[in-house]
């Protein structure tokens, strides 16, 4: 058990309880030229999510704990994108055109990569999901049911679309999420911040925030 420093309230968990999930740190939304800047997003923004997010992947990893990567993104065939998210707002590339790290958003391609940084090594699960939350149309929760995970540390991007949505997704379906504020980034400074206060709003509604350094710290303890 560790004893985490955490909002709304301190929290203690079992880390062999407990998974690391590191949303979308694919290469289409963090580097230019993928479907974050087709967006019309500024991708320099979720930079800054990129070294905390490595340090707590490197304790998880000392500590045993199971990490769980997780790709937005879609069969070559597009089979399983559902036409309203590729036709929606007017992007200057749709999910499947060519851009320069591949076609946006589709599996295989250089861009729907992690970035090097977090890159997984064997034995971690890559979760490829069609849609934003990480339960959705993947076998998540059954990789979580076998090893008995009761808590779920996340990081990510965007914290407001993806993070969001599977925390939400993740608290419906009974698990502790615990949101690392500073390892987790959006487009929209404006959109971080809110969308980790609704996260531990009313009492922690959907969940715990904390940050890199206090898991890191208690970790250690
Ligand atoms: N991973 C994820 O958050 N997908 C998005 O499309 N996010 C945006 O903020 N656009």
């Amino acid at each position: 058990m560790i004893q985490l420093v955490a909002e709304p309230a301190p929290i203690g968990i079992d880390l062999a309880r407990t998974a690391l999930i590191i949303i979308d740190m694919q290469r289409d939304f963090l580097e230019p030229g993928g479907f974050g800047e087709t967006l019309g997003n500024d991708v320099s923004l979720l930079k800054a999510a990129v070294e905390p997010c490595r340090q707590v992947l490197a304790a998880a990893r000392k500590a045993g704990m199971l990490v769980i990567h997780t790709r937005e993104g879609h069969s070559p065939d597009m089979h399983d994108a559902p036409p309203a998210k590729v036709a929606r707002g007017a992007p200057s590339k749709r999910i499947g055109d060519v851009g320069p790290m591949g076609r946006i958003l589709i599996q295989g391609e250089p861009g729907h990569d992690i970035i090097p940084e977090l890159y997984p090594i064997a034995g971690e699960p890559v979760i490829d999901k069609p849609g934003k939350g990480a339960f959705y149309a993947t076998n998540l929760g059954l990789i979580l049911a076998n090893r008995s995970i009761e808590n779920l540390l996340v990081c990510g991007v965007t914290t407001e679309v993806c993070v969001n949505t599977t925390v939400r997704e993740g608290n419906d379906r009974g698990f502790r999420c615990i949101v690392l504020s500073d390892c987790c980034g959006s487009y929209f400074p404006e959109f971080h911040e809110t969308g980790l206060a609704m996260i531990k709003a009313q009492g922690g509604i959907f969940g715990w925030v904390t940050g890199s350094k206090k898991l890191l710290s208690a970790m250690a303890a």
